[in-house]
């Protein structure tokens, strides 16, 4: 018998900048032994020259990430020093364990919904720039909830109520409802939308 894959409903938004066609926020998604990776990141600046940035990281990351998200971040941070400045969320899901081990470095918003709202931790600090020691947080959790992280270019007091949309509201429709919502139109924008 093969091994059940879980199912985990995530998805995510780019939205670039109003006067541009491509993004320097991304989401980078990876599915090994341990779990799901998740990355969102945002480059600072915008345009094409932020756009070449973010798909270096986002090669990078898929092809250096061993399971370890703190060599993982020390070792963009030097390649992007003199070069380019990012803020990141970087988590990992271990979802039969109900836990996330996460690092959010600068100003990417992450909330947890069910009844009640929790904001996850950020580490002060710019990638490429100034990069404190890095510790890695845990978070547990005990019955499903909705992640959603996003950059600067939405609104940081974005919200989500599950109660006004009940279960059947997919992670797709979460990213639609918050980018429809909450785009400031002034920056690029991205949305991560995880059930877990
Ligand atoms: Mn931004």
């Amino acid at each position: 018998m093969g091994k059940v894959k879980s199912l985990i409903d995530y998805y995510f938004i780019i939205k670039p900048h109003p006067e541009m066609n491509v993004s320097g926020d991304t989401c980078i998604i990876l599915n090994n032994k341990e779990g799901l990776f998740f990355s969102l990141i945002d480059i600072a600046g915008h345009g094409k020259r932020a756009y070449e940035q973010a798909e270096f990281c986002k090669d990078f990351i898929t092809k250096n990430y061993d399971d370890n998200i703190i060599e993982l971040i020390e070792q963009i941070h030097l390649k992007a020093k003199n070069h380019f400045e990012l803020v990141g969320f970087f988590m990992k899901l271990i979802k039969h364990e109900k836990r996330i081990n996460y690092i959010n470095i600068g100003n990417i918003k992450v909330k947890i919904f069910n009844n009640n709202k929790i904001h996850l931790n950020n580490t002060e600090g710019i990638i490429g720039y100034i990069l404190p020691k890095l510790t890695l947080n845990e978070f547990n959790f005990t019955d499903h909830k909705i992640l959603i992280a996003c950059t600067d270019g939405i609104h940081s007091f974005f919200e989500f109520n599950p109660v006004i949309f009940n279960n059947n509201y997919s992670s797709k429709d979460i990213c639609n409802y918050v980018i429809n919502k909450y785009y400031k139109n002034t920056d690029d924008a991205a949305c991560l939308a995880i059930k877990i």
